[in-house]
């Protein structure tokens, strides 16, 4: 048996495991400043933005949008990790140069996606959060890399991932210095074909009860549809989820990626209107 196995064994098997991501008792949280607040506190914190950023005018316009409603968080995606290679592969460097205007003119952190290792240091000069998408859950290069950035690093859980394997990937970047990591449950795959993914509600309490870090919720991709995603982000929140990242755009069905999934500006205004009342029946604000 080799050192990782018992480790793992250890993990598994006793309640004071060994991991850097192990919650210690039930005050260790770990809480992760955004903007002017923080995530993994009272507050129910909202991370949205289109799929991918477009244009420089839709990424303003929709920025003014949702900060006016309440998101903390501008996300969007620069460099887009698609399943063709034929579809939209992101503005990449333009729209990280759009994204950090956006903060300027708005105050909103900005979130996107980094898929190349090599590229911390450029995404370090214009954005706030750097994210790992579910499809590099356990691109452990990367993981390291961001390990090794100052900023806070979003991880989507892997679409086919266990919430073990997760914990493990959060690991990788913890064990290289950085402490800052917000988990985010999106969805795996299931049998189910109703929805795009199953959103795996279950990993809300799970991970609370194993990790003090904080935990967001993607109803986005966790459903693939729009009509879902308030239902869904309700359910979340009632669960313990410290935040919702959520797909906004103004025209869903003219969107270059996920139009299927996203909702609408006044959606979003509903949906933070109806988490307000979720948030205070489980002693939260937003
Ligand atoms: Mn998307």
């Amino acid at each position: 048996m080799n050192n990782y196995e018992t480790r793992d064994n250890v993990a598994k098997t006793t309640a004071q495991s060994p991991y850097l991501f192990s919650r210690k008792d039930e005050n260790h949280q770990t809480t992760i400043p955004i903007g002017n607040t923080v995530v993994g506190g009272d507050k129910v914190l909202f991370f949205a933005g289109p799929c991918s950023v477009e244009s420089r005018q839709q990424i303003m316009d929709i920025a003014y949008e949702l900060k006016e409603a309440g998101a903390t968080a501008l996300r969007g995606g620069a460099f887009k990790p698609r399943t063709s290679p034929y579809s939209f592969q992101g503005h990449e460097e333009k729209a990280l140069e759009w994204l950090c205007e956006v903060r300027e003119k708005t105050g909103l952190a900005i979130v996107t996606e980094i898929m190349d290792p090599q590229l911390v240091p450029v995404f370090e000069q214009y954005v706030d959060i750097l994210q790992i998408g579910s499809r590099n859950m356990q691109n452990f290069v990367l993981l390291k890399a961001v390990g090794k950035s100052k900023l806070p690093v979003l991880l989507k859980r892997g679409m086919s991932s266990t919430i073990h394997e997760f914990l493990l990937a959060a690991e990788y970047v913890l064990s290289q210095g950085n402490p800052n990591v917000i988990l985010c449950e999106r969805g795996i795959r299931t049998f189910e074909n109703a929805t795009r993914n199953t959103f795996d509600i279950n990993a809300i309490p799970v991970l609370r009860e194993k990790t003090h870090l904080p935990i967001i919720a993607d109803p986005s991709h966790g459903t693939g549809n729009a009509k879902y995603v308030l239902a869904v982000s309700r359910g979340a929140v009632a669960a313990g989820a410290d935040g919702l990242l959520v797909e906004v755009h103004f025209s869903p069905d003219d969107a270059l990626s996920d139009g299927d999934q996203s909702i609408q500006p006044q959606e979003f205004r509903l949906l933070v209107e109806q988490i307000n009342s979720i948030a205070h029946a489980v002693n939260r604000t937003i």
